[in-house]
């Protein structure tokens, strides 16, 4: 099973992306063929600055290493080092409806907070996504809940590609979203997720927080009314805590109910998140720092990736060109 997933090197990343996402590109190491892509060409889709482009995708290598990621396990690379991605954008705009892009919920919500140009890019940002996945044959697509409308239109283009030019020549991806985590709240408004643009800066906790600034923030989370602490819809904030805690624990959310059915309130929900983010992120931040001070060595890992991604989606890319007639027969 080939697993494949892109993350943007914007921003600093998030308890949300971590357990979304990153936790989950760890696993798949020891479940398949892990491919995953530092995504430059879509942070370009929003107003950005060229240098802290650079300058944030060494961050996130990092921080993926730090986390886990071992490049004699799985392909790591950037983006924009493989061209077929790009290429291969182009050639699924064929079987790409415009009003799909148009009605992607991420596409709505980022062109309304534009204030000078909505960006083609911005539209297309989902058709480089398929094209990501799609350029590898790749089964499995690690994403939070987000992305499930993505990973449907990527679905969606890859049946009709297929039946137009050829059955087989695309895999229809599945997405694993996790059961528990796939949307991490925001702290201090629940009923929003957290994430890099949208959310509060008290709400939001870095993979790179210092642990007392992942202790303030958790200890300061909005909960609900009551005192009791169980999973419900109308707890949307106990529900996070529970959830998060579960999660860096690595038990069912049920266990962490059962193990703070004596506790005293909210107070002592709060204090265990502390305890578990705390103990999850601490390594990563303990590693991340010696990793981050050698850039040609992080440099050295994506350019040995990009060799080994190129070497996948180089063949893909000419059953493409072939079926689509374009470029010379073979
Ligand atoms: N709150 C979240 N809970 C669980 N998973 C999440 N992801 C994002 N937010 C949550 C997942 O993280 C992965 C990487 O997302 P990205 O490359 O789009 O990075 P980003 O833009 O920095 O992520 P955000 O926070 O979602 O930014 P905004 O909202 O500002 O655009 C994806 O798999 C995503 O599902």
């Amino acid at each position: 099973m080939r697993i494949f997933s892109g993350i943007q090197p914007t921003g600093r990343k998030h308890l949300g992306n971590y357990i979304g996402a990153i936790r989950q590109y760890v696993d798949g190491q020891d479940r398949g063929e892990a491919v995953y892509c530092i995504v430059d060409l879509h942070a370009i889709t929003v107003p950005y600055d060229p240098a802290a482009l650079r300058t944030g995708l060494y961050d996130l290598t990092a921080l993926l290493l730090a986390a886990g990621l071992d490049p004699a396990r799985c392909i790591l690379f950037r983006q924009s080092d493989v061209q077929e991605h790009t290429e291969l954008t182009w050639l699924l705009t064929s079987v790409t409806a415009i009003g799909e892009l148009n009605r992607m919920h991420q596409f709505r919500d980022k062109s309304a907070a534009q204030r000078e140009l909505i960006s083609a890019g911005l539209l297309f940002y989902p058709e480089l996504m398929a094209a990501d996945v799609l350029a590898y044959r790749a089964g499995e697509v690690p994403v939070g809940e987000d992305q499930r409308e993505h990973l449907e239109l990527m679905r969606d283009v890859a049946r009709r590609f297929n039946a137009r030019y050829g059955e087989g020549l695309l895999v229809v991806p599945e997405a694993r979203i996790p059961e528990v985590g796939a949307r991490v709240m925001d702290l201090q408004d629940p009923t929003r997720k957290m994430s890099t643009t949208g959310s509060t800066a008290d709400g939001t906790v870095h993979v790179l927080d210092e642990p007392a600034a992942i202790a303030r923030k958790l200890r300061r989370a909005v909960t609900d009314s009551g005192t009791e602490i169980r999973r419900a819809p109308d707890k949307p904030g106990v529900t996070n805590l529970i959830d998060i805690i579960a999660v860096a624990r690595g038990v069912a959310p049920a266990q962490v109910e059962a193990d703070l059915a004596g506790a005293r309130g909210y107070g002592d929900l709060k204090a265990a998140a502390a305890e578990a983010v705390t103990a999850m992120l601490a390594p990563v931040r303990e590693r991340y720092e010696a990793l981050r001070a050698d850039e040609a060595a992080l440099e050295a890992v994506l350019a040995a990736g990009a060799e080994k991604a190129r070497a996948l989606a180089r063949p893909v890319l000419a059953d493409v060109r072939e079926a689509m007639g374009v470029g010379p027969p073979r």
